[in-house]
């Protein structure tokens, strides 16, 4: 067992913070970083305590606090995204959707899905939550000229299948799935749809991405700490039915969770403020930044999926690394040179291909976050172009990378420069 001094402890930390927040500029689809207010209402004594049952009527004493935050957490978040009812214990995404499905189907039932190739997360198919809970994944057909789901054969299958639920939403997409599209066939045969905001919360909460409840789902579920810059965690929110809603909540716990990890909710509340008063700038910045890294990169001579459809509409892009080595190799080399992203398969990739697939998964939600725009995504298009076609030393572009984020600290559209006297932080009281 490597075991290392409480000093060489601090040192591993202390060296992950500086790379992660200052050196590198950070690319991941599903990740983000909270304002510093909201870090701060994140370390709170909540970490270490329980609050099984509902606000109000908990099997624990000592509750008091939880008991207005987490009501008033669940109307804000139920605001934000045109929900009658909404909860935010799960932990995480996937744990919202296991109540959700629960709920919806039992074993042996069917489920449509997006199809995988149009982004579909693991918690969906057969070999995550919906597997997990004996339903049957059915997999809705794949258009690759829109890279979406096959409206007119989805219909057709929604007709025959007359699934429990239907699945959209997902992790690799560029393009909105067609929620409103499929509604009325869903709705002829009693299916719900449920929509997996988990990547795109944040753009839906700004306006710059189709609310899916306005468009005819009946759940939507998410985690918060994707294009939602909160700390991690999920929640769900129902259109309008309130057993529906009831159902899923008591499913929660105790089939889910027990503790909800209760420190997570002062700062989804700051967060979600954040989110009112600035969300719908960040939203579109975003999106803004996306296209202009897509173009750029294209210019630089990169494939760049979706180019006949104006490359994305989300915080993604997505890229064709096969000529540069492919995805595993391109994204150990952009690491080795301070830029972080993750390989990942593209539509027309066998699933075998998972440990080398032919693309990168690239998100602008973070860099947005700490203030770049458009100029800075060509910059970024240059570095990926010196690092995998130019095959300048990963090495050398590292410390120019480096010096180029350290133009970039700061959190934007965020309360971080209000000042706000925050007294008796948990630190101060333990010192
Ligand atoms: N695995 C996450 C992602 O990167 O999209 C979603 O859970």
């Amino acid at each position: 067992m490597t075991s290392f001094s409480l000093d060489e402890l601090f040192n591993l930390i202390s060296n992950h913070n500086k790379w992660r927040l200052r050196y590198t500029v950070n690319l991941i689809a599903s990740e983000n970083v909270m304002s510093r207010t909201a870090w701060l209402a994140y370390i709170s004594d909540f970490e270490h305590r329980y609050a099984e049952g509902k606000p109000g009527k908990r099997y624990y004493e000592g509750t008091k606090y939880i008991d207005i935050l987490e009501p008033w957490a669940n109307e804000l978040m139920a605001k934000l995204v045109h929900a009658k009812h909404a909860d935010v214990r799960p932990t995480s995404g996937t744990i919202s959707n296991a109540g959700i499905f629960r709920i919806l189907g039992d074993v042996g039932d069917k489920a449509l899905i997006a199809p995988v190739q149009a982004g579909a997360h693991v918690s969906h198919t057969k070999y995550g939550t919906l597997g997990a809970l004996g339903i049957e994944q059915v997999e809705m057909p794949y258009d690759s000229e829109s890279m979406n789901v096959d409206v007119d054969k989805a219909i057709k299958m929604i007709e025959e299948v007359k699934p429990k639920f239907i699945v959209m939403g997902g992790s690799v997409y560029l393009f909105p799935h067609p929620v409103r599209e499929l509604a009325d066939a869903a709705k002829s045969v009693g299916s719900r749809i449920v929509y997996d905001a988990a990547h795109v919360l944040g753009l839906i909460v700004g306006g710059a991405w189709r609310n899916p409840l306005d468009h005819g789902a009946d759940i939507i579920t998410a985690s918060t700490h994707k294009t939602f810059p909160g700390p991690q965690g999920g929640f769900y929110g129902v259109r309008e039915d309130e057993e529906l809603f009831k159902a899923i909540y008591k499913t929660i716990f105790p089939y889910f969770l027990s503790n909800h990890h209760l420190h997570h909710i002062p700062a989804l509340l700051v967060t979600a403020m954040e989110m009112e008063s600035f969300g719908e700038a960040y939203a579109n910045q975003v999106v803004r930044n996306a296209r202009r890294l897509a173009e750029a990169l294209a210019e630089a001579g990169f494939k760049v999926l979706g180019e006949h459809l104006g490359y994305t509409r989300s915080h993604q892009v997505v890229i064709d690394v096969r000529k540069q080595g492919g995805g595993h190799k391109a994204a150990k080399m952009l690491q080795d040179a301070n830029i972080i992203v993750n390989k990942n398969l593209l539509p027309y990739d066998p699933p075998t291909a998972i440990k080398d697939p032919s693309g990168l998964r690239i998100g602008v939600q973070e860099m947005t976050r700490f203030g770049m725009k458009e100029d800075e995504m060509e910059v970024i298009a240059g570095f990926f172009k010196e690092v995998l076609i130019d095959k300048k030393d990963p090495k050398e572009v590292a410390s120019r990378v480096s010096e180029f984020r350290a133009g970039f600290t700061s959190i934007k559209y965020s309360f971080d420069d209000r000042k706000v006297e925050f007294h008796d932080t948990v630190l101060d009281l333990i010192k």
